[in-house]
C-alpha cells in the first residue's frame, strides 16, 4: 500500500477511466487510486468493478445518486483517512490532468500541506479550451481572488494533494459546496487553519470524451459562496481532536 492515495469523481466517464487508471499505475511513483462513482448511467460503476477485479491499488467506492463533484469528494476524503493515506489527490476522470505530474505535486507535498495544481501560474496552460470558457475561468479566478484575499492563481483547479492533516482539521459534514465553490472552500480553509500552501504549474487539457458537465448553477454557487466565506457566514469549527499544522 502506498502512502498516497488519488481520488477521481466520476459521473459517465466509462470511456475515460480505464486508460487514466492505466496512465497512473504505470508511474514510477507508486499511488493508490479510488475511484468514486455516483452510480452512473453509463455504467462507469461497472467498469470500475472490473478494474478493481485486476488491480489491488485501485478501489472504488459506490454512491447511490449523482450529488455533485464535492459531495463525492468528501465521501473519498473520509475514505481516505479512515485507511490511513498521507497524501491525498484530487483528480479529473476525463483526462484534464496530467497522471505524469502526480510525483511533482507530491514532490512539493514534502515541504507543503496543499499543493495546488495551477494553469495560470506564470502564464496560461490551458489546451481545448473555447474562449468563452477560458475567460469565464480566468476571470472566475481573478474574482475568487479579490473576494477571498486567497493569493493563488487557480482557486478553482482540481488537481491537488492534500496532507492527511488538513482533511482532519475540516468538519467534512460542515463543507456544502459542490463545484468549482468546492476548491475554493476547501482551500480557504486550510489557509484558516496556518497551513502551507504552495502552488505548482499544470497544464490542463479540455475534457477528452464524453460530454461536459460545465453548468451555470455551479458558477452561481462560486459567485456567492466565495462572499460568505469571506464575511464569515459559513463556519466551519476544525474537529476537537484535529491536528495542528506541523511547523
Ligand atoms: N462522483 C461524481 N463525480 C462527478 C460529479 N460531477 C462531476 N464529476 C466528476 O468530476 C470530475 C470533474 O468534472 P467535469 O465534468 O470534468 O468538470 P469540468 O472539467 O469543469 O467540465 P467538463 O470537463 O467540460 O465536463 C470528472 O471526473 C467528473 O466525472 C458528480 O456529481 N459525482
Ligand atoms: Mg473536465
Amino acid at each position: 500500500m502506498s502512502d498516497a492515495l488519488v481520488i477521481v469523481p466520476t459521473y459517465n466517464e466509462r470511456n475515460n477511466l480505464p486508460r487514466l487508471v492505466d496512465r497512473i499505475l504505470k508511474l514510477n511513483t507508486p499511488v493508490d487510486i479510488l475511484v468514486v462513482d455516483d452510480n452512473s448511467p453509463d455504467g462507469t460503476g461497472e467498469v470500475a468493478d472490473e478494474i478493481v477485479r485486476q488491480h489491488r491499488e485501485v478501489h472504488v467506492l459506490h454512491r447511490v445518486r449523482k450529488e455533485g463533484l464535492g459531495r463525492a469528494y468528501l465521501a473519498g476524503f473520509k475514505w481516505a483517512i479512515e485507511h490511513g493515506y498521507e497524501f491525498i489527490f484530487e483528480m479529473d476522470a476525463d483526462h484534464s490532468h496530467n497522471p505524469d505530474q502526480i510525483p511533482e505535486l507530491l514532490a512539493a507535498a514534502q515541504d507543503s500541506d496543499l499543493v495546488l495544481g495551477s494553469r495560470y501560474l506564470g502564464g496560461i496552460r490551458v489546451v481545448d479550451w473555447d474562449m468563452r470558457r477560458l475567460l469565464i475561468s480566468i476571470f472566475g479566478n481573478w474574482y475568487a481572488r479579490a473576494v477571498t484575499g486567497l493569493p493563488y492563481s487557480d482557486l478553482t483547479g482540481g488537481f491537488k494533494c492534500y496532507r492527511r492533516a488538513i482533511i482532519e482539521s475540516i468538519d467534512l459534514a460542515r463543507v456544502n459546496s459542490i463545484g468549482y465553490a468546492f476548491q475554493i472552500e476547501m482551500t480557504w480553509w486550510a489557509v484558516q487553519r496556518g497551513f502551507r500552501v504552495c502552488e505548482i504549474p499544470i497544464i490542463f487539457y479540455g475534457r477528452d470524451k464524453g460530454e461536459t458537465k460545465f453548468s451555470k448553477s455551479i458558477i452561481w454557487e462560486a459567485v456567492w459562496t466565495v462572499w460568505k466565506l469571506r464575511l464569515g457566514l459559513i463556519r466551519n469549527e476544525a474537529p476537537r481532536s484535529a491536528p495542528a499544522p506541523a511547523r
